[in-house]
């Protein structure tokens, strides 16, 4: 929620959750108590929902904002839905890229699963539609920026605010494992914290420039310091490569770099297969066997690698003081809130990227078009929530 009373300024209040079911035409007349660092009040809410008619959504509907990512698939920008004025990320890919790098099942499984399984921890769809040349996401936007922006400005975490990201991440794999996704690439940069600084997964098969592994076969799209062990040496894998890679992420939070590091890439490699983590001095014992847990060479008796899955990891002992039900609920305070001017701040994400112009790219009418067969694969993406409603909202708040 953010003040808008002002026409110079707006304040962000707080969030509400708010979770009605969708009767037609019925007036909902709720009071809400609010309260964060700087603000206690109540505020009341009236929301009225009219069903909209369907139709499919196409770029058009949307004002592109900026660009905040980019990616070997594809680009995220931040957009306006020209009728609602509601700001979203629209993740843009490239339907040959995907062909070509083996990834088009795993988007479309990825989208079935934001579709039905929504979590607290996960960027939520809203939208999908496509054109021959293109597939579009439509997701909240999320505008705390990349982990990664706020670890290289801090270059490192203290353990609590480590813990509590890994533990939210605990409960946003468990819940992909839960439906046997396997996220695959976890790293700072897919991280992204809310304007209160809970985290939000992004990214479920966008795999990031450069990074593809083996570019000859590209069996397997991640990020080299976060491979697990059995990725390397092609095993196969299952969920216990997501425990691997938040031991990687856990341990850079805290120290500033990934255990296994090197510049050389082989180097890097031979490291993650062979050698043993070493700490700094002041590392504390729980936090050491949390990662030694993780980081486990065999997936089998990695932390996590057990049929218990996330179950397993929330019972580590450093996680003692966690009450996983109101972690869950985002009832326990983040270590630090991102500053943030207004809903459709960028200013938590990377220049590099919010500085380059936003543009939906024409299709390249010199190159063949994507044959009938491949076109097919794509068949189902569209997607407009069913559920879909206009809300009228009213609102009144009383500061205390
Ligand atoms: C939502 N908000 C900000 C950035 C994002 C990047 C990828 C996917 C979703 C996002």
């Amino acid at each position: 929620m953010y003040d808008r009373s002002s026409s110079q300024s707006e304040m962000f209040l707080g969030i509400v959750k708010i979770r009605l079911p969708p009767k037609h035409g019925k007036l909902h007349d709720t009071w809400f108590k609010q309260s964060n660092e700087d603000i206690r009040g109540e505020v009341r809410l009236q929301i009225m929902y009219c069903k909209v008619e369907h139709r499919t959504l196409t770029s058009e509907d949307f004002e592109l904002l900026k660009v905040i990512g980019k990616g070997s698939l594809g680009k995220v920008l931040q957009v306006r839905k020209k009728d609602t004025n509601r700001i979203y990320a629209m993740k843009v890919l490239n339907k040959k890229k995907l062909v070509k790098q083996q990834e088009v099942q795993h988007i479309l499984s990825e989208r079935n699963v934001l579709i039905k399984n929504s979590s607290p921890f996960l960027v939520s769809l809203k939208f999908s539609f496509q054109t021959p040349e293109k597939l579009y996401l439509v997701l909240d936007y999320v505008n705390g920026g990349e982990l990664f922006y706020h670890l290289q400005k801090e270059t490192s975490f203290n353990e609590e605010r480590a813990k509590f990201y890994t533990a939210e991440l605990v409960l946003a794999l468990g819940h992909l494992h839960k439906y046997n996704i396997i996220y695959r690439d976890l790293k700072p940069e897919n991280v992204l914290l809310d304007g209160t600084g809970h985290i939000a997964l992004t990214d479920f098969g966008l795999c990031k420039e450069n990074v593809s592994f083996n570019e000859t076969t590209n069996t397997f799209c991640g990020t080299a310091e976060y491979l697990a062990p059995e990725v390397l040496e092609r095993k196969g894998y299952g969920k216990a490569v997501d425990w691997w890679s938040l031991g990687i992420l856990f341990y850079e939070m805290t120290t500033g770099l990934p255990p296994f590091y090197s510049e050389n890439i082989n180097v890097m490699y031979k490291k993650i297969m062979q050698n043993q983590i070493s700490f700094p001095s002041n590392y504390s014992e729980k936090a050491q066997s949390l990662v030694r847990g993780l980081l486990e060479k065999d997936p089998n008796r990695r932390l996590g690698g057990g049929p218990d899955d996330a179950e397993e990891v929330k019972g580590h002992p450093i996680f003692y003081n966690i009450n996983w039900y109101k972690l869950y609920k985002k009832q326990i305070k983040p270590p630090f809130k991102p500053k943030i001017e207004s809903e459709a701040d960028t200013s938590n994400f990377d220049p590099m990227f919010t500085n380059s112009t936003p543009i939906d790219s024409l299709p390249n009418t010199s190159s063949a078009p994507l044959s009938d067969t491949l076109q097919q694969n794509f068949e189902g993406f569209t997607y407009t929530n069913e559920m879909s409603t206009q809300v009228f909202i009213h609102y009144y708040m009383i500061y205390i």
